[in-house]
């Protein structure tokens, strides 16, 4: 994107992103998402999802000239359904859910509201498993964590977004972990047979979220995660919307879990 850049906070030319409409249409009444302008580096942001099946762009030029060469993007088409967060949704809460652990039914998905569009501002979602009290642990894997970073990205008390959690029913039991930043296969697993996770955003700056898989496991398996030079299988890092490359960012990852029995040869081998 090159684009004229703002001048008194404000673009002359512009891209604005609509992303929350109700249909395919706007009109002189419709609030408009995101507007940019400038140079792609200057952009903090620069993947956008829309709510529902409708994303409209507007592209703005005024008469002034400018050697400016526009903008240039990729779009996709991705079912909404695959984020939908797989426990029971607790009345009178919006992003508050209840996890429980039926012999046909011990894994799913969680995910932060809106995910992969970006959480709302003042956020607070809590999220509670409940798995069969004697035999029972619950494992959960972080995928991918993308919030509004603070000033120490490895101290979690500089963040006003986080994931906090807690080793029991509600935020009285043990703090076991604070999550914050950009992360990714985080690896949680509950001492006893519940886990109760919090998720908070104050009321500026937003990010993608979180998007987490959970598991109720036999408490006398001691889980593993993938190693941290592995990157999980294509269909799971598709499943949430998350590139090897984001996954990758800051690993070393050289092997693929993707299922298929990887090759080596010598060079120049004929493979019959
Ligand atoms: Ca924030």
């Amino acid at each position: 994107m090159d684009i004229k850049p703002r001048y008194r906070r404000s673009c002359a030319d512009y891209l604005r992103l609509y992303l929350n409409l109700d249909g395919p249409e706007v009109n002189e009444y419709s609030k408009h998402d995101h507007e940019l302008c400038g140079n792609i580096t200057d952009l903090d942001q620069k993947t956008y999802f829309s709510k529902d099946r409708a994303l409209i762009m507007e592209f703005h030029s005024d008469k002034g000239f400018g050697n400016f060469t526009g903008f240039k993007g990729r779009y996709r088409f991705i079912d909404k359904t695959q984020f939908k967060t797989s426990g029971l949704k607790k009345d009178g809460f919006p992003c508050s859910y209840d996890f429980h652990s039926f012999h046909n039914n011990t894994k799913g998905y969680f995910f932060s509201p809106l995910y992969p569009q970006n959480y709302p501002a003042n956020s607070k979602c809590s999220y509670t498993f409940y798995g069969h009290a004697i035999d029972e642990r619950v494992k959960i894997i972080f995928m991918n964590i993308q919030l509004q970073q603070g000033t120490d990205p490895r101290n979690c008390d500089t963040n006003t977004d986080y994931i906090i959690i807690y080793d029991g029913l509600d935020s009285y039991a043990r703090k076991k972990q604070v999550l914050c930043g950009l992360r990714n296969n985080e690896l949680v697993v509950s001492n006893a047979s519940n886990l109760y996770i919090e998720f908070r955003s104050d009321s500026t700056i937003q990010g993608k979220g979180f998007g987490a898989t959970y598991e109720f496991i036999p408490k006398n398996i001691i889980p593993t995660q993938l190693p941290y030079y592995v990157v999980p299988r294509k269909s799971l890092l598709e499943k949430f919307d998350i590139s090897k490359e984001q996954f990758c960012k800051e690993r070393f990852c050289f092997l693929c879990d993707d299922r298929v029995e990887p090759t080596i040869s010598s060079s120049r081998f004929q493979m019959s």
